[in-house]
């Protein structure tokens, strides 16, 4: 059976990486994108585009009618910081489209859900290093809050009507092409287009706040990895954890001076640190690993030395 796919926040940092890989894979016709926010010019002369509120329940039934979609990749969120400024209208956003389409899944107008969830899910009293698959989740942000709850919304919907819905626990995420909004790793994103365009970078976190980050190419391999493996080897229907490797500012500052030896860095920490002491500093994603094969490409120098030449 041909796919027919729809992304829900083309536009994101995720969407617009996520929309090219998939155009490629499926062909460009049977990938529509789809925002309330204009796409960049690329994305919307390769293919179809709707702009799409995705808390409109009756527009998403009408994108999915027209195009007769058979999978959706629901990237729609508020992050971290963003949520913690509106708390009420994360809340709103980050549940009622997750819970549009799973609605939409169960009454069978498509047939696969791909909804992330995030580092965030887990909290304080988390152990820190080595996250397991299964321990404590006790998040202390709205956006982590609606990350658990929907992660078990997620897995209600599977066991109780045998809904498709797969979903991984994202790390930080560093890309070149789109930058990230409102969340609380987005400083290993601004780093890098300081670093080339002024030589230095005023960072909010505290030079030693571990947290665990991916390179984009990893994240979207993940992503269509598990939206393509066989349905009994996705045994986790909460959400998979997931792992590239970890790092403080000073350590990603180091990576950069290897190769910008004459880059600084300082400090000026704000909110987001708190936010960040909270997750946890490193992830073990050996279900992952097991259950469906994920394996990720990049390490961290990797990661630097590309993003350097690209941003
Ligand atoms: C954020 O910082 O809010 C996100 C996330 C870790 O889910 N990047």
């Amino acid at each position: 059976m041909q796919e027919k796919i729809l992304i829900l926040g083309s536009s994101g940092q995720i969407g617009t990486d996520l929309v090219e890989t998939l155009r490629q894979k499926y062909g460009s016709e049977n990938v529509v994108a789809s925002d309330l926010r204009e796409p960049a010019a690329h994305i919307l002369e390769s293919g179809p585009f709707e702009q799409v509120d995705a808390t409109d329940r009756a527009r998403l039934e009408e994108v999915v009618s027209k195009h007769g979609i058979t999978q959706i990749y629901h990237l729609v969120a508020m992050l971290s910081a963003t949520a913690e400024k509106m708390p009420m209208k994360g809340w709103d956003l980050n549940m009622e489209s997750l819970f549009h389409t799973l609605e939409m899944l169960r009454e069978k107008q498509f047939n696969r859900l791909y909804w992330p969830s995030s580092i965030a899910a887990f909290g304080p009293t988390t152990p820190k290093q080595d996250t397991p698959q299964s321990t404590v989740m006790d998040p202390g942000t709205v956006y982590g809050i609606s990350k658990l709850s929907g992660e078990l919304w997620c897995d209600y919907y599977f066991k109780k009507y045998g809904c498709d819905v797969r979903s991984l626990r994202y790390t930080g995420l560093i890309s070149y092409k789109t930058e990230p909004g409102g969340g609380t790793t987005d400083y290993a994103v601004d780093i890098f287009h300081k670093a080339k365009k002024d030589g230095s970078y005023e960072c909010y976190l505290a030079e030693d706040t571990a947290l665990p980050m991916m390179y984009m190419p990893d994240a979207i391999k993940a992503t269509i990895g598990i939206m393509e493996a066989p349905a009994e080897q996705v045994k986790v229907r909460t959400s998979y954890n997931l792992a590239a490797f970890s790092f403080t500012p000073k350590q990603l500052a180091e990576a950069i001076q290897k190769e910008l030896p004459d880059f600084k860095i300082s400090y000026n920490v704000d909110s987001r640190n708190a936010i960040a002491l909270g997750w946890p500093q490193s992830i073990d994603d050996k279900v992952a690993q097991q259950d469906w094969g994920w394996k990720p490409d990049y390490s961290l120098e990797e990661m630097v030395k590309e993003m350097l030449e690209k941003v």
